[in-house]
C-alpha cells in the first residue's frame, strides 16, 4: 500500500490531492465551430489546429477563458499535436517547442485573469497522440522520444502546471512521451515534483485501446513510472468508460480522470455530432462522483462550456477522494494486450525456452534462414503448451543482433499475447528488444561480473522502458563469478536487490533473482553440490525478500543427459525449486512432468542427484534411458 504522499509536491498537485478537480472542455470542437480561414489562420494548414497559438492567440484564449469562466480548475493548452513528428506533416517540424511554449503562455495568461486564491487555475499542457503508431512502426522510438521532447520543453518554458499526455492509443506511445517529458524536465533543471505528469488512454468502443490493451494492462504497465493520475478520454461517452473507471477505482492507487465525449457520436446529414446534453452529461458524471473515487474531471469532444459548468455545479465543495487505501493491483508483467502476474497460484511463472538462438537448434536455424513466421508459430506453440512468458534471445555471433530483436519483437507483440522475457548479454540488443515492445517486459539480465557500471546501465533500461528485471547472482570475482554457494548466492543477491532499488528505484517486486542452476551432471565431483546449494539459496533469498521473484533456466541442470533422464530430473528438481520459494523458471513448458506422473524410484534417484546422496545401489545414473522413455500415462 502506498502511502498518502502525492507524487508531487506542486501547488496542482496538492490541489489534486485535496478537492475533485474540473478539467475543461472541447479545445476542437470549440475551435472547429469558429469562422477561421485556412489561408489566413491555419495558413494553408487545413486541420493544424495547432498552429492557431500564433495566428490567432486571441481565439484560443477565449476559449481558454470561456471555460474558467463556468468555473473549471484547469485549462489544457491547444498544443495536442504541436510535437515536430505531427508538425512534420505540415512541413513545421521546426515549431514543435515554439507553438508548445506559446500554447501554455496563452493557458497561463488565461488562467491568471481568473486565479485568486481560495481557486487558483491550472494550466496542462496536453500532448496528444500524433498520427504515427509506434507499435505498428510508423515510427520509431529515438524519433518519437525527441518529438515529444521538444514539445515537453516548450510546455515547461511556457509555463504548465502539469504534462497531460492525452488520447493515448499505443502503450509504447505512453511510455515514450513520459521519457520525453521526464527528458526535458530534467534538462531544464526540474523535476515531476514540479511538473507532474498525468496519463489518459482513449479505450475504444469495443473494450480495450486502439490497438488491443486492456485497461489491466495498460495499468501494469504505467504503475512503475512517476506518474500521478491515470484516467481515460475520447472514444465513448461517459456511460462506456463505467466498466474501465471502476476496474482503476479498484486497483489503481492514485488519481483517477474521467474526460468523455458528449455521448457517442453520431452522423448528422454528414457531420459528427455529440447528443449528450449539458445535463444529461452531468447525470452522467454524477454517477462516477457517487459510486467511484474520480478525482479529475474534464470534458472530451463535444463538451461545451455549459456541459461543463453543470460538472462544477456538482462538483463543488467535493474533497479528494482518498486513495492511500487501495491495494495496488498484483505486480505483473503483460503483453501488448493482457496482463500476467508474476505469482502464479500453486504453480510457477513459465518462462518458454526455445525462442533462443543457444537453446534451440531449431530457433538458431530458423534466424539464420530469417523465417520469422516460423519463429512466431514456435512462439505460438509455446504459449499453448502452458507458458505464459516467453524468453527471447537472438544472440548470434556474426549476426546484428540488435536488428533480429527487432525484427522478433516487433512480430511478436502483435500476434502472440504473452509478455517477453527480453534475453541478451549485450545491453543494444536488449535495448532493441525494449524499444519495440509496447507492454511490460522482464529484462534477462544482469548481474555484477562485468562490474556496476553495466549493471547500472541495465537497470536503467528498466526504468526507462518500464521493465522489470532479472538479476543473476554473478559478480567480479574472477575466481568465482558464478555463486555456487547458497552463501554467495545470497550475498550476490542482496548486493543486487539493494542496489537496484535503492540507486534506481526498482520495485522488489520487479526484481527475478536467478541464483543460477548449473549442471549436476558433469561427472565431476565440484558440480555434484550444486543442486542443493541452490534450492538452499532460493529458501533463503525468498525469506529474505519476500517481495522478490526468483527464477531459473531449470534446464541448465541436466546438460548432457538423455531427453528422458532430463525430462524426470527437470521435473523433480523443479518441484523442490517451488517449494524453496522459487516463483518461475525458464523451461520447455510440455516437457514438465506432474510429480504423479513419475515412478517412485525414478523420482528417489532424481532427489538422490539432487541433494547430492550417492547411492550406490543403481549403476549409472539410475535415470531412464533415451530408449526407455518415460512411463507418463
Ligand atoms: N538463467 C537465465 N536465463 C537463461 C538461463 C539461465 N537463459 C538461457 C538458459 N539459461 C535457459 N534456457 C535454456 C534453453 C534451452 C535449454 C536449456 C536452457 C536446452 N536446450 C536443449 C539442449 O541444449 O540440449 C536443446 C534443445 C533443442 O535443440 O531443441 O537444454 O540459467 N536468467
Amino acid at each position: 500500500m502506498r502511502s498518502p504522499d502525492p507524487l508531487s509536491s506542486s501547488p496542482f498537485a496538492k490541489a489534486l490531492a485535496s478537492r475533485v478537480l474540473v478539467l475543461d472542455g472541447a479545445m476542437g470542437t470549440s475551435l472547429y465551430s469558429r469562422d477561421l480561414t485556412v489561408e489566413g489562420d491555419y495558413c494553408g494548414c487545413e486541420n493544424c489546429t495547432d498552429i492557431l497559438v500564433d495566428t490567432r492567440p486571441d481565439v484560443v484564449q477565449e476559449i481558454h477563458e470561456s471555460f474558467l469562466e463556468v468555473g473549471c480548475d484547469c485549462v489544457e493548452t491547444n498544443s495536442f499535436g504541436a510535437n515536430t513528428l505531427v508538425l512534420g506533416e505540415f512541413d513545421r517540424s521546426e515549431y514543435a517547442y515554439e507553438y508548445s511554449k506559446r500554447s501554455a503562455e496563452i493557458a497561463r495568461a488565461a488562467c491568471d485573469k481568473y486565479s485568486t486564491v481560495e481557486k487558483p487555475r491550472f494550466v496542462l499542457g496536453s500532448m496528444g497522440p500524433g498520427t504515427k503508431l509506434i507499435t505498428l512502426g510508423n515510427t520509431d522510438w529515438p524519433t518519437m522520444l525527441s518529438s515529444y521532447r521538444e514539445q515537453a520543453k516548450g510546455l515547461i518554458d511556457g509555463g504548465v502546471d502539469a504534462f497531460l499526455i492525452e488520447t493515448c492509443q499505443d502503450l509504447l506511445q505512453v511510455k515514450c512521451a513520459i521519457n520525453a517529458c521526464l527528458q526535458a524536465l530534467e534538462e531544464k533543471g526540474k523535476t515531476t515534483d514540479d511538473i507532474p505528469i498525468m496519463i489518459s488512454v482513449t479505450i475504444e468502443q469495443q473494450g480495450t485501446m486502439l490497438i488491443g490493451t486492456s485497461i489491466e494492462a495498460a495499468a501494469a504497465a504505467l504503475a512503475g513510472y512517476p506518474i500521478i493520475s491515470l484516467g481515460l478520454n475520447c472514444a465513448t461517452g461517459p456511460t462506456e468508460m463505467a466498466e474501465h473507471i471502476h476496474w482503476l477505482d479498484k486497483h489503481w492507487d492514485r488519481s483517477i480522470m474521467v474526460m468523455p465525449n458528449a455521448g457517442m457520436p453520431v452522423l448528422v446529414e454528414g457531420r459528427t455530432e455529440y447528443p449528450l446534453t449539458p445535463t444529461a452529461f452531468a447525470e452522467a458524471i454524477k454517477k462516477y462522483l457517487d459510486t467511484s473515487s474520480v478525482g479529475i474531471i474534464g470534458g472530451c469532444c463535444g463538451t461545451t462550456p455549459e456541459h461543463m459548468r453543470a460538472v462544477v455545479e456538482l462538483v463543488e465543495g467535493r474533497s479528494a477522494p482518498p486513495r492511500d487505501e487501495i491495494e495496488p493491483a498484483a505486480p505483473s508483467c503483460t503483453s501488448l494486450y493482457a496482463s500476467t502476474e508474476y505469482r502464479q497460484d500453486n504453480s510457477f511463472l513459465i518462462v518458454g525456452e526455445r525462442c533462443n538462438a543457444s537453446g534451440s537448434r531449431k530457433f538458431k536455424r530458423l534466424l539464420e534462414e530469417e523465417d520469422w513466421d516460423s519463429i512466431v508459430a514456435m512462439a505460438k506453440q509455446q504459449v499453448r503448451e502452458g507458458s505464459h512468458v516467453l524468453d527471447l534471445n537472438v544472440d548470434y555471433a556474426g549476426r546484428d543482433n540488435a536488428r533480429d530483436m527487432r525484427e522478433v519483437v516487433m512480430r511478436l507483440v502483435r500476434q502472440v499475447d504473452a509478455p517477453l522475457m527480453i534475453d541478451s548479454t549485450q545491453v543494444a540488443t536488449l535495448e532493441a528488444g525494449l524499444s519495440c515492445a509496447p507492454g511490460k517486459c522482464i529484462i534477462n539480465s544482469a548481474n555484477f561480473e562485468d562490474g556496476e557500471e553495466k549493471f547500472d546501465e541495465i537497470c536503467r533500461l528498466a526504468k526507462t522502458y518500464g521493465a522489470a528485471l532479472v538479476i543473476g547472482t554473478i559478480d567480479e570475482d574472477p575466481e568465482a563469478a558464478m555463486a555456487r554457494t547458497a552463501d554467495r548466492k545470497v550475498e550476490i543477491a542482496t548486493r543486487a536487490i539493494e542496489r537496484a532499488m535503492q540507486v534506481h528505484g526498482l520495485a522488489q517486486s520487479d526484481l527475478f533473482i536467478d541464483p543460477l542452476v548449473l549442471p549436476i551432471s558433469t561427472g565431476m565431483d565440484d558440480d555434484r553440490r550444486s543442486a542443493l546449494e541452490l534450492v538452499e539459496g532460493t529458501r533463503r533469498i525468498a525469506e529474505a525478500f519476500p517481495e522478490v521473484q526468483i527464477t531459473c533456466g531449470l534446464s541448465n541442470v541436466s546438460f548432457g543427459l538423455k531427453p528422458a533422464a532430463r525430462q524426470v530430473l527437470n521435473s523433480v528438481f523443479l518441484d523442490e525449486l517451488v517449494k524453496a520459494g522459487m516463483t518461475s523458471a525458464i523451461v520447455h513448458a510440455s516437457k514438465i512432468l506432474p510429480l504423479a506422473k513419475i515412478e517412485d524410484d525414478q523420482k528417489r534417484v532424481a532427489m538422490h542427484l539432487v541433494y547430492d546422496k550417492r547411492d550406490t545401489s543403481v549403476g549409472g545414473t539410475g535415470l531412464p534411458k533415451a530408449d526407455e522413455g518415460v512411463a507418463v500415462a
